[in-house]
């Protein structure tokens, strides 16, 4: 009886799976619902009065725009997509 399996080291199926980006395909899908939820009028950007009334008013003001300003990379006032998601450890979304 000559039991012939070898156990070759295989190779992490996975690792061709996980996305480029510092977050998960699962976290990124969550960023986009949570972007919509903010972007009440739907226009793709984030402004600090959205912001703002996502939160309830839990944050001041001043604080929900020291967050947008910190977030805007192109400086146009408000955050996009990419933005958001570039601050939540993604470097760019293609
Ligand atoms: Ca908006
Ligand atoms: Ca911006």
């Amino acid at each position: 009886m000559a039991s012939s399996s070898t156990p070759a080291s295989a190779p992490p199926a996975d690792a061709a799976a996980m996305p480029k980006l510092g977050l998960s395909v699962k976290q990124i899908v969550a960023l986009r619902e949570e972007f919509k939820a903010i972007d009440i009028d739907g226009d793709g950007q984030v402004t600090a009065e959205e912001l703002w009334k996502y939160l309830d008013g839990e944050v001041a003001f001043e604080d929900v725009q020291a967050i947008i300003m910190a977030q805007d990379k192109d400086g146009n006032g408000k955050v996009s997509l990419d933005e958001f998601l570039a601050n939540e450890g993604a470097t760019t979304l293609e």
